[in-house]
């Protein structure tokens, strides 16, 4: 098994805080961004799409999106439960996972990618207009997850999952795309605290 693995990069991150999560080690290889080695002729034949992470079992089976190598971990490693047990927790891990990848990563990477002079190689077109326009969404849906962490420890419930390891690499994608956790959003600066403190996140 060989995880291909780029270090500074959010994606690749969720699945490292997850195996730390799950007590797991897999042996791996940093594909390097900066040089778009994701682009070269060997990385594209593991994965056409030319993104980390990218997961190649011992039969050759690839599996790609960070997700779907998560979920392949939960099934062969169950404990801890990352992913929810019964009908309700794993809906509603399913559903603030998704959220939170679509209305707090999503915009952020945007922010980062259509404005980052960094990434001007590899986002083509930069489109700086649609970059700022992902700014206010970011903003909105963190005001909107500053109220319901008011009400519960994490954000899909009272136990950490999933959900928490995509909130806390979209919240800190948020440093390299120049946007910040108002002051205000209390409850949010708590739970990204808490979960920042957890040996996982230096994964
Ligand atoms: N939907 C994929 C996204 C993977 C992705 O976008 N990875 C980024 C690093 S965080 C990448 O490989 N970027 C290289 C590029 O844009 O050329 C997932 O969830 O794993």
């Amino acid at each position: 098994m060989k995880l291909y693995d780029a270090a500074r990069a959010p994606n690749p991150r969720r699945v490292r805080i997850f195996l730390h999560e799950k007590g797991l080690t897999v042996p791996s290889e940093q594909i390097d961004l900066g040089a778009m080695q994701q682009r070269s002729s060997a990385f594209t034949a593991v994965n056409p799409l030319q993104r980390v992470p990218a997961l190649v079992l011992d039969d050759g089976t690839v599996i790609t999106e960070s997700m779907a190598i998560c979920r392949y971990f939960e099934a062969v490693q169950p404990d801890p439960s990352l992913f929810g047990r019964s009908a309700k927790e794993i809906a509603l891990i399913e559903m603030w996972n998704r959220r939170l990848e679509l209305n707090l990563y999503l915009p952020v990477s945007h922010v980062f990618r259509h404005l980052h002079p960094a990434m001007k190689e590899m986002e083509v077109p930069q489109v700086a207009d649609w970059g700022e326009a992902n700014k206010p969404r970011v903003q909105e849906f963190l005001v909107l997850l500053d109220g319901e962490l008011g009400q519960r420890a994490f954000v899909a419930g009272e136990s950490y999952s999933v959900a928490d390891i995509t909130g806390l690499v979209a919240i800190d994608f948020m440093k390299p795309a120049k946007l910040a956790v108002p002051d205000a959003l209390s409850n949010v600066r708590r739970w990204h605290a808490q979960i920042s403190a957890r040996p996982s996140a230096a994964a």
